[in-house]
């Protein structure tokens, strides 16, 4: 689908050579960038990036085939925007409604050293409908290294605003088995498969061998995802989140998920960066917080 089908307003972000305004995925406009080193994809549905590609590396991503999109689902893959809470919460959306709506493309830039800059701010409209004081934007930097700050601000001139962030990050892997996962050594996690028990990291790397699913607290630590099946590590570096959660959902819950293939588990891990449950962030009147999180990788 060629590009003019796409609102036209949407056209003055267009960078010639660099960046694209395109919607071949199920319509939905999306930001397609390439520099010297790299290759990625933003859907303006949830701010989502959806691909992310070294020049000569497979995808850094995972983005399932089966994902659908549509406006008023997630895109399953790539980086989801969890805000303004992590989870569940009844009678509202899983992970909150951030990753749902389109947000606004505010601006693109190449910089000096030749890194392509995407600016996304939650529409004030979204904000509003949702009872929410506080502006949030999401900028993007994309080079041989993918950079993600999501930046929150509490436009409230009296009441403190709380919240939950997470980027919640799919890697894409050469097989669940030949992947380990450093970084998380001496931490405390809640086990969400035993019912968020509190246990304590023992291992210097987690390896995965059934469904993992849990919420790292109080740690700024930098993770690094060992492939030795795709040959190379991937190092998530990250400032202003104390939380890490890693997730696998492995076979019962792939099956379950309509949004994702049977195998695909063997694909993917989650390592997401975050403030959730006992690190959520509070802000008073007027003030922000950011969290930045630079994923690079190395051949190994
Ligand atoms: O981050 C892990 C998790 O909370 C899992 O429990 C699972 O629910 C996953 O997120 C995916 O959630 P989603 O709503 O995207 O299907």
């Amino acid at each position: 689908m060629s590009n003019d089908l796409v609102p036209g307003e949407l056209q003055r972000y267009a960078i010639p050579g660099r960046v694209t305004i395109t919607n071949e995925n199920g319509g939905l406009p999306a930001v397609r960038i390439t520099t010297d080193d790299s290759t990625a994809e933003i859907c303006l549905h949830g701010a989502h990036i959806t691909q992310f590609q070294k020049d000569d590396e497979p995808p850094l991503l995972f983005l399932s085939h089966l994902s659908q999109f549509v406006a008023d689902k997630p895109i399953r893959g790539g980086v989801p925007i969890v805000f303004p809470w992590f989870g569940p919460r009844a009678g509202a959306a899983m992970h909150g409604y951030a990753r749902l709506v389109t947000w606004y493309l505010a601006k693109t830039e190449v910089t000096a050293d030749g890194s392509v800059k995407v600016v996304f701010l939650l529409p004030d409209a979204i904000a509003q409908q949702n009872g929410l004081h506080a502006q949030v934007r999401f900028v993007v930097t994309v080079k041989d290294t993918l950079t993600m700050e999501l930046t929150v601000t509490n436009t409230s001139a009296t009441e403190n605003f709380s919240y939950e962030d997470c980027l919640h990050t799919y890697f894409m892997v050469g097989d669940i088995g030949s992947v380990s996962i450093a970084g998380l050594k001496g931490r405390t996690y809640l086990d969400k498969p035993a019912n968020f028990a509190r246990k304590l990291e023992t291992w210097d790397v987690i390896w995965i061998a059934s469904e993992v699913d849990r919420v790292y607290l109080d740690t700024t630590d930098t993770v690094e995802i060992r492939d030795t099946k795709l040959n190379r590590t991937i190092r998530i570096e990250k400032s202003g989140s104390n939380s890490t959660v890693v997730w696998n959902p492995w076979v019962e819950k792939a099956r379950a998920m309509t949004d994702f293939d049977d195998e695909e588990y063997r694909q993917m891990v989650c390592v997401e960066s975050g403030n959730v449950g006992e690190s959520k962030i509070t802000l008073a009147p007027g003030k922000s917080a950011s969290m930045k999180v630079v994923v690079s990788s190395r051949k190994t």
